[in-house]
């Protein structure tokens, strides 16, 4: 391999006294509030880390890279870095027309020509770039629930970098990389890419891998997006300040990396070796199962654990880049040290502790032996990840009108603020109309407008370590299953389906509201005139016929015991 070209990368941003002028013009243009991810590559693109790329892709780019990883023009490109809009906004536009991005605050970022609009076939792109058009990939799910219909393409033009408030010292552009690899006189530089925090196995490995490639490392984690439900990117970067601090002095570094990242398996790793090439890197390691998108609705995994080092090989020169082998690493007790598996001295006690061993052991607030990791690491991982029964978490009770959800939920509510601990509150349907959504109907739109807001209630709630128990309709699948994402972030999710059937509860009818949805009187009124999905897979389903509303709220009690959300 030849040694780094440190020169720097094009970048997309005009000079500080263009981007003052061009700011003033944008100000009057047609313009796109970026959504995070959007923000993300757009900062890659300006920045260089996407390099070759000078905009979001044009249809023809698109298509190549959708179907053989290759831009129109041949050169190697495995992920759609697109713009996707609604179609409102798609329809405002004519070809050739400039629109400012701005970001969440409204800054223009960038200026855009579009150059392309169309439609995009979204099955194909699922099936070829992730695999698989299956919602339980992330990224799949992200293209079909949350992605725009319609993809603009186009060269951008920078005016500033996105804005970041925090770890503003440990973010480097590109170029700004290349710089300290050229002042340090690093040569070689093995680029290690991460999600989740270190353990002493992780600074095992790398150091090995470093020692390997006769090169010096950079502990690159990824602190845009990542998989859904990862350890925030704060307690992470905190974790990994204290991971570096064991490398030998002056051989490794660390910088933050504002990637997007979708969890494309083989194609991310190739990905991953053309932006760490853009960094200034010489060599990239690639592990089991890299940027693996977990199970797929089978059950099965997306990828083959090889797969992504396969592709990586395969393209390795035309990258630019060395692949490394990630070895697994295990403790070896009698040695009281780390060993590759595959090295292991014969007849000796082999120590291993998985991801979701550990994730159990500071959910139930268990031990973490110091050889498995860092004590500041597990102080930090503490902090931010206290046991369950200390989390928040939120019960969602669904059920017809009149089927029982807000008396149950009244003596749940008050059976939790007798144990104590934590503070509890209830968002009741009837409640969140009058003081939440007090102008809202019953259309599928307000409906759902309705729930989201419930949902974000409660998972602000359940970040801030509270318990909120939500007492909805909530008819349909797809509005509960947005809300389960949302709070998941922070702590559980609880599922209570009161299954009182429509006969019964049009039999009780407490409110007279059955006869008159029978009357026509009340459109749209669930299970008369307007559907409910049943729920397939709550937590808990609680018949309320022949059941006291007490026997109802300790059933729930109970499960949130087994859960582990309340101390049994
Ligand atoms: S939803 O679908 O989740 O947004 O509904 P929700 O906010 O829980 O509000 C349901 C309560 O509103 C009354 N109501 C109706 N329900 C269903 N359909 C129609 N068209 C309707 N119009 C009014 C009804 O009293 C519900 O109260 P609960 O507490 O569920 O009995």
């Amino acid at each position: 391999m030849s040694l780094p070209n440190l020169a720097p990368v094009p970048e997309l941003y005009v000079s500080y006294e263009s981007a003052q002028k061009l700011k003033v013009e944008a100000a009057s243009l047609t313009s796109w509030d970026l959504s995070p991810r959007q923000i993300c590559d757009l900062e890659l693109l300006m920045n260089g880390g996407f390099n070759p790329l000078k905009g979001f892709l044009s249809e023809a780019d698109y298509d190549g890279v959708v179907e053989n990883m290759r831009l129109a023009d041949g050169t190697l490109w495995p992920m759609p870095i697109t713009l996707d809009v609604n179609e409102k906004f798609a329809d405002t536009l004519e070809i050739g027309q400039d629109i400012a991005l701005r970001d969440q605050e409204g800054v223009i970022l960038a200026t855009m020509t579009v150059t392309d609009r169309w439609t995009p076939n979204k099955a194909r792109e699922a099936e070829h770039v992730f695999g698989a058009d299956d919602l339980a990939h992330p990224a799949v799910n992200y293209l079909h629930h949350t992605a725009g219909k319609v993809y603009l393409g186009g060269p951008v033009t920078g005016i500033q970098q996105p804005v970041h408030y925090d770890f503003r010292g440990r973010r480097d552009t590109p170029n700004e990389l290349r710089a300290l690899f050229r002042k340090l006189g690093w040569r070689r530089v093995v680029a290690f890419q991460t999600r989740n925090p270190l353990h002493r196995a992780h600074q095992e490995l790398t150091f090995r891998a470093a020692r390997e490639a006769q090169a010096n490392l950079l502990i690159h984690p990824v602190v845009g997006m990542t998989k859904p439900g990862d350890v925030d990117h704060f307690t992470r970067v905190r974790c990994y300040e204290a991971v570096l601090d064991k490398y030998p002095g002056a051989t490794t570094t660390m910088s933050l990396l504002n990637l997007a990242m979708r969890m494309a398996g083989p194609r991310e790793a190739v990905w991953h070796g053309l932006i760490r090439k853009n960094h200034g890197c010489t060599h990239f390691i690639v592990g089991r199962d890299h940027a693996g998108p977990g199970k797929n609705s089978a059950g099965k995994d997306f990828y083959g654990p090889y797969d992504a080092q396969e592709l990586f090989k395969q393209y390795q020169d035309e990258i630019g880049l060395e692949m490394v082998d990630f070895k697994h690493m295990v403790y070896v007790q009698e040695k009281a040290q780390y060993y590759p598996i595959s090295e292991v001295p014969e007849g000796s006690t082999v120590l291993d502790i998985s991801g979701t061993e550990l994730r159990r052991r500071l959910a139930e607030g268990l031990e973490i032996p110091e050889w498995f990791s860092f004590p500041e690491v597990v102080r930090e991982l503490r902090r931010t990840r206290p046991p369950r029964s200390k989390q928040g978490f939120t019960v969602f009770f669904t059920g017809f009108s009149g089927s029982g959800k807000s008396t149950i939920a009244n003596a749940l509510m008050v059976k939790l603020m007798e144990m104590g601990g934590r503070p509890v509150t209830l968002l009741d349907g009837d409640l969140v109309r009058k003081n939440l959504s007090s102008e809202l109907g019953f259309s599928k739109e307000h409906r759902d407008l309705n729930i989201r807001r419930i949902g974000y209630v409660a998972s602000e709630i359940t970040k801030n370590g509270g318990i909120a128990i939500c007492a909805p309709i909530a008819p349909y699948a797809a509005t509960r299953r947005a809300v389960r994402e949302d709070v998941e972030q922070f702590g559980a999710f609880v599922e209570v389906h009161v299954s009182t059937s429509l006969e019964e509860c049009e039999r009780r009818d407490r409110k007279g509201l059955y006869k008159l949805a029978r009357e026509g009187k009340i459109k749209e009124f669930t299970g008369i005139s307007d559907p409910y999905d049943v729920p397939e897979n709550p937590e808990l389903r609680v018949e309320t016929e022949n059941v006291d509303v007490d026997n109802c709220a300790h059933q729930v009690i109970l499960k949130l015991e087994s859960l582990g959300l309340i101390a049994g």
